[in-house]
């Protein structure tokens, strides 16, 4: 454990207030820096065309000591290519982390020639005001927090007081179908961080970081893990730069740190699921992209690549599964089945032996992306972000932390896809 090196005036005075804790955070020491190679690996030898990634794996780069040329390059490429593409279509988050990624790149004269943050503050808007009109904004809260964060940190506008009512803490904001979101809580707290470091005043935005906090602090599980393994990384990033909400006893950073690390490379496989972890694991949080220095020097990678084992069932012995699709909306659609298939295979094989049984029933569509593919309609009923509905999955009535080409079924188990609203 160490304090962080970056402290505000303020952040000084409480410091000096509350020295045993302010910014507590643990890191992966030299010795065990090499467990993080396979993220890495992952990230740089990755030639995934989905927008989203690139900045991801740019933020996260910008901690490696080691710099990587070649592939910073060719991710920096496609985020100036994501700007220029930019259009009404392209969500305000996915424009937050172009820009977050641009400043971990160094390329603030970008930034400010094209005018960059304003045009974000106006996707913001438009976020803002669909609040404003329908209750929910255009996209997520998670987006929002990704929008608050680049515009906070780039000295961009807002007013703090709507921030501090943007972030209220309101279930429909953190909450997806009864269960507390930590990756948006997450991302909240890191843009209400970043908004109270500047404007250190504002006992609204203190207070949703401290109850935020607390609903995060209330999702450690027994072995470390914060919310799932997925949302861990940015959990983590929030309790370091939260530590003077809560007490030394209320969290092992240690313990989490552990089993995270004991994650790769198997959960973290994906270049967008590395991305979002690294930067935690070596004690960095987003609001670290505007320190540092701006200079590069080539860098080698010596690692072979780890391979992604998708759909491909490794035992020929079978199982029988439960499945079934159930419109949750209109309660007007239910339909359930036993198939069998080899150990070891995955939810979507499920579907696609469901599928060859009965076409009308279980037919079903997917959309790839840096996730896998995401299932958009059962049944020939289609989920749609216009009404803000999904098919949502779940084992055993329990809602699933993987996506159907990486959760591995087992004997027994009782699967179901379910159109629910989000
Ligand atoms: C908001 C959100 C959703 C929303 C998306 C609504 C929307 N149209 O915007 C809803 C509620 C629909 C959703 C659904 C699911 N999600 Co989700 N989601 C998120 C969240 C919090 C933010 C995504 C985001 O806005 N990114 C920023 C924008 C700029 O990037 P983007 O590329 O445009 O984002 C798109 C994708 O992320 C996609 N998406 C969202 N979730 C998932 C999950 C899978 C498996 C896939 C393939 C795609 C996908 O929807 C986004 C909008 O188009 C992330 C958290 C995170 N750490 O990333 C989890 C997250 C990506 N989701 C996750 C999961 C598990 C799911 C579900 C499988 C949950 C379930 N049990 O049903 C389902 C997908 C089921 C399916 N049909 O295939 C996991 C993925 C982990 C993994 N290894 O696959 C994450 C990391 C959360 C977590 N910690 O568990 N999700
Ligand atoms: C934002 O403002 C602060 C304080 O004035 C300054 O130190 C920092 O460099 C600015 N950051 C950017 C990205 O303009
Ligand atoms: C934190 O977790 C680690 C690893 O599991 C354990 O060794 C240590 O004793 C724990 N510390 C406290 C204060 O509980
Ligand atoms: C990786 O390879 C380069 C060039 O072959 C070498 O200089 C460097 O020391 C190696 N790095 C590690 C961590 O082994």
């Amino acid at each position: 454990m160490r304090v962080s090196q970056w402290l505000s005036p303020v952040g000084f005075l409480l410091f000096s207030l509350f020295p045993a804790h302010l910014c507590k955070i643990c890191e992966v020491n030299s010795k065990e820096k090499d467990k993080l190679d396979p993220l890495i690996n992952t990230m740089v030898n990755s030639n995934e065309p989905y927008p989203s990634v690139a900045p991801q794996i740019l933020m996260a780069l910008k901690f490696v000591k080691q710099h990587y040329s070649k592939a910073e390059t060719t991710f920096l490429n496609q985020v100036k290519l994501n700007i220029m593409q930019c259009d009404g279509a392209t969500s305000s988050g996915q424009f937050a982390l172009d820009l977050l990624a641009l400043t971990a790149a160094c390329q603030t004269c970008i930034i400010k020639d094209y005018k960059l943050v304003k045009k974000l503050e106006q996707k913001f808007q438009a976020e803002v005001d669909n609040i404003d009109k329908y209750g929910h904004p255009l996209t997520t809260y998670y987006q929002l927090g990704l929008d608050v964060l680049a515009i906070c940190l780039l000295n961009g506008t807002y007013s703090t007081s709507k921030i501090a009512d943007l972030f209220s803490v309101e279930p429909k904001k953190y909450y997806y179908n009864n269960q507390f979101s930590v990756d948006t809580g997450a991302l909240a707290v890191l843009a209400l961080t970043c908004v109270d470091r500047k404007n250190p005043d504002v006992e609204e935005i203190r207070n949703n970081i401290e109850m935020l906090v607390k609903m995060i602090l209330n999702e450690i599980k027994p072995d470390g893990t914060i919310g799932n393994i997925y949302s861990t990384g940015q959990a983590m990033q929030a309790l370091f730069v939260t530590s003077k909400y809560y007490k030394e006893e209320d969290w092992n950073c240690t313990k989490t740190l552990k089993t995270v690390l004991n994650h790769i490379p198997q959960a973290f496989q994906r270049p967008i699921a590395a991305s979002q972890v690294l930067p935690a694991l070596q004690g960095k949080t987003y609001l670290d992209l505007t320190h540092g220095t701006c200079q590069s020097s080539p860098g080698y990678l010596n690692n072979s690549i780890p391979t992604i084992t998708e759909s491909t069932p490794q035992s020929h012995q079978n199982i029988s599964v439960k499945y079934q699709v159930v419109d949750f909306i209109t309660k007007h659609f239910k339909k359930s089945i036993e198939v069998s298939v080899p150990e070891g295979s995955f939810f979507l094989n499920v579907m696609e032996k469901a599928q060859e049984e009965d076409r009308k029933a279980f037919g079903f569509t997917t959309k790839s992306s840096e996730w896998g593919p995401y299932v958009t309609s059962v049944a020939g009923i289609e989920a749609s972000s216009k009404d803000r509905t999904y098919w949502q999955l779940l084992n055993n009535d329990q809602p699933l932390s993987q996506g159907v080409a990486e959760f591995v079924v087992s004997k027994g188990d009782k699967l179901e896809v379910r159109l629910s609203y989000y």
